[in-house]
């Protein structure tokens, strides 16, 4: 099933064209509209009308998660702030979080690109989707609640968390599709058995999951717990949220890029260089339709490839492979991004802690878990233990309210921790997928 053919299945040579046009107005419209861009250009001497076709666009200079910082947070929006009808706002490299806008039409672009994404799934307006992604800032929840609308399903909107209430209204409210994340997912399950529920016999029958990577095992273990289809949605704030690629249940291998709202190219992470079809390397994304906040080559820092044969569901949309990993440290931790260097900036305001740390992420069942590992200074090393309990509480709790992510702190002696001459490896990763 196809939600929007007229687009979806666009002959390439149309498909194209139509790419085309659309990235000489934002081109324009950017140019116009947004200092940054126009400086960019300018240092770069080229202007829009340089871009004369859809080649040219590796002419024009990448626009990185550094450039959202340095103009944080509405220097990048495109349109006055009232025609914003709303923001929202992932993890920055630092304590700032990176923030987006949407105008009225933006909403409605992504709410269709979420109706088709449901579609490709094999979701109608005759499904009840349970929607665990989270509501706020995080581009999941709400992302994914509109599109249900606008597909005409029922939407559950119960965001994160309250585990054991998601299985009773999973058990209950008999909602045939879910989405979370891919380890949520598998967390539900576990937890469901635990609690003597066989949830193989629930009505679901789809998982829409995402917002972090996982494997072609996990795929599997999830397919059965729950007895369900897992589908991948892959997406990002900056460029609008979840949406911006799907499997489909014909495919089952790649994701379909939305095409005739963003160009999607891969580059060398080193050198930049644009990367033929088939090769490994860095997503870059431009927005072709988004008003309040349009992109020029974002640097995703994810890394996949691209899959250009065509596809037994008739989109013609090309194909990203799921995603292999990050070319920078952002960690996603039970969904939420967080840089070590966002870690570090906490334990830094406290006071009586060294700037030696190491964080060890972990997967225990289907959670991932996070230690940090932190040096005590000499002076309140030989504190009495009541102060040291309250000082690791201290971090668990600002860890939480600033990065919102729950850490097991370890305190350990002064100078325990590796020393490093190079580069510091200050995160364990022992995640297997
Ligand atoms: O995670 C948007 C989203 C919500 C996608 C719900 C899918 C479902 P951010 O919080 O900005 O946005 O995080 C974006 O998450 O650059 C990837 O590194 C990672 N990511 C998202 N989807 C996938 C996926 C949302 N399917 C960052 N597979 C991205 C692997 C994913 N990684």
């Amino acid at each position: 099933m196809i939600y929007n053919e007229e687009f979806e299945t666009l002959p390439r040579e149309a498909l194209e064209a139509l790419q085309f046009k659309r990235l000489r107005q934002v081109v324009d419209r950017v140019y116009h509209t947004v200092g940054f861009y126009r400086r960019k250009f300018d240092e770069a001497g080229i202007t829009p009308e340089d871009i004369r076709s859809l080649d040219d666009l590796s002419r024009l200079p990448f626009t990185t998660k550094q450039d959202l910082r340095d103009n944080y947070p509405y220097g990048l929006f495109a349109v006055p702030m009232s025609n914003v009808i709303r923001v929202h706002a992932s993890s920055g490299t630092t304590g700032k979080p990176t923030v987006v806008g949407y105008t009225k039409r933006d909403i409605e672009t992504w709410a269709e690109l979420m109706a088709r994404s449901f579609t490709a799934a094999g979701l109608t307006k005759n499904d009840i989707i349970h929607n665990a992604y989270g509501y706020g800032l995080f581009t999941g929840g709400l992302g994914a609640h509109y599109g249900a609308e606008k597909l005409g399903a029922s939407v559950i909107p119960m965001s994160g968390g309250s585990t054991k209430k998601q299985i009773l209204i999973l058990q209950d409210f008999g909602p045939t599709a879910i989405c979370c994340t891919p380890s949520y997912a598998l967390f539900l399950a576990e937890t469901g058995q635990e609690m003597g529920i066989d949830m193989t016999s629930l009505r679901l029958r789809v998982g829409i999951l995402g917002a972090e990577p996982w494997s072609e095992r996990m795929r599997q273990e999830i397919e059965k717990k729950l007895n369900i289809m897992a589908l991948d949605i892959y997406g990002l704030s900056e460029v609008i949220g979840p949406g911006v690629a799907m499997e489909c249940v014909e495919g089952r291998h790649g994701l379909h890029v939305f095409e005739d709202n963003f160009v999607a190219e891969i580059i060398d992470s080193a050198t930049g260089e644009v990367q033929p079809y088939g090769k490994p390397g860095e997503l870059v994304f431009t927005t072709l339709t988004k008003e309040a906040f349009p992109l020029i080559r974002y640097r995703t820092s994810d890394i996949t490839r691209l899959i250009p044969d065509a596809c037994r569901c008739g989109r013609t949309f090309v194909r990203m492979e799921r995603v292999s990993g990050r070319s920078d440290d952002m960690l996603i931790i039970r969904g939420v991004n967080v840089f070590p260097s966002q870690i570090e900036s906490v334990l830094m305001e406290i006071e009586g802690l060294e700037p030696h740390y190491l964080l060890i992420v972990e997967r225990e069942g289907s959670l991932d878990t996070l230690e940090i590992q932190v040096e005590l200074s000499e002076q309140v090393f030989s504190d009495e233990i009541r102060g040291l309990q309250s000082l690791e509480k201290r971090i668990t709790k600002d860890v939480k309210d600033y990065l919102g992510i729950s850490a097991k702190v370890k305190l350990v002696e002064p100078k325990s921790l590796q020393r490093f001459e190079g580069k510091a490896q200050r995160v364990i990763d022992r995640r297997e997928l």
